[in-house]
């Protein structure tokens, strides 16, 4: 049976827990449910939390696993249903889940592992701009891997459109050594030259800035890491798209929160549900977006 310590860390401005066991260590925040930090034993950190980040309220941080809610990225470049959910004035990017408070419903241990649920209260109609009754809430489960899962469950009696990300940073030695596999043969929108639709040849390598699409994604996808000799693995469900970022160097200097060479330590894999992936949730229905992530030894 695994033991796991709980501690309360403040970091910045944001109420934090630090998460401890024999296998691994893990720090969210309560602003966004966000995972910052993610260690197994004996490895280097699996998930990227930037040298130079802000724990500022109403920010997100550049780390771990920021929620996007009820919309990913820009929303003008969302589908007509997904923007129509929204009555505010500036939409502000990724959604407005990622850079409020959630509440911590529970830590508990169940069987090996250690669960974490949190909600979103203010999703079920008090959100600026967003007058819609959907149950949001985030299930983190640490164990042998770690496993989210992001569940939406439409309380009104009209239907919603979302589009959805786990936005993963990972940490890698070097992104110009790793690759990511299982997108081999995809299609994918390279919204760095107009969104136009191409298709991948390979595996993905990196030599400049990276920010694209993939659809019709597989299950698995995994990062593979030669210097450290490590493959991640990302096992998703409820999602059939992903986003693949990084900043590189330029985009790098324009972020306050990341280093210059930052870029050179992080990739991002978003399991995703975006492009012509959105979810339209009936009254009564429910989605669920998860991944799991752990990792191997190559
Ligand atoms: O997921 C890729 C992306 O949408 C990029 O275009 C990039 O802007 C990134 O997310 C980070 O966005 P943020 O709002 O957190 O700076």
């Amino acid at each position: 049976m695994a033991t796991f310590k709980v501690d309360t860390e403040q970091h910045g401005e944001l109420n934090c827990w630090r998460i401890t066991s024999e296998r691994a260590e893990l720090l969210i925040a309560q602003q966004g449910a966000q995972i910052l930090s993610y260690q197994r034993v004996g490895e280097p950190p699996l998930l990227w939390l930037s040298d130079q980040a802000i724990f500022r309220q109403g920010k997100s941080v550049r780390a771990g696993v920021p929620v996007c809610w009820p919309w990913f990225g820009n929303l003008q470049r969302n589908p007509q249903a997904v923007q129509a959910m929204y009555r505010g004035e500036q939409a502000p990017a990724h959604g407005l889940a990622r850079a409020r408070d959630w509440q911590l419903l529970g830590i508990e241990e169940v069987g090996d592992g250690l669960r974490i649920e949190f909600e979103l209260p203010e999703a079920q109609g008090d959100l600026p701009g967003w007058p819609h009754d959907v149950q949001l809430k985030l299930v983190v489960e640490l164990g042998e891997r770690l496993a989210l899962s992001l569940t939406s469950r439409n309380m009104g009696n009209t239907p919603v459109t979302l589009s959805q990300a786990l936005h993963s940073y990972f940490a890698v030695s070097d992104v110009c050594q790793a690759r990511v596999e299982g997108v081999e043969g995809l299609g994918y929108i390279e919204t760095l030259a107009d969104w136009e639709q191409r298709q991948q040849q390979g595996p993905l390598g990196f030599a400049g800035e990276t920010d694209r699409i993939y659809l019709a994604t597989p299950h698995t996808l995994s990062i593979v890491d030669p210097h450290w000799q490590r493959r991640i693995t990302l096992t998703s469900s409820g999602s059939r798209s992903a986003v693949i970022w990084n900043p590189w160097t330029e985009r790098a200097q324009e972020l306050a929160d990341m280093a210059d060479d930052g870029w050179q330590r992080m990739l991002c894999i978003e399991t995703a549900n975006v492009w012509d992936d959105v979810v339209e949730l009936k009254p009564g229905a429910t989605c669920s977006l998860s991944v799991s992530i752990g990792s191997e030894a190559i």
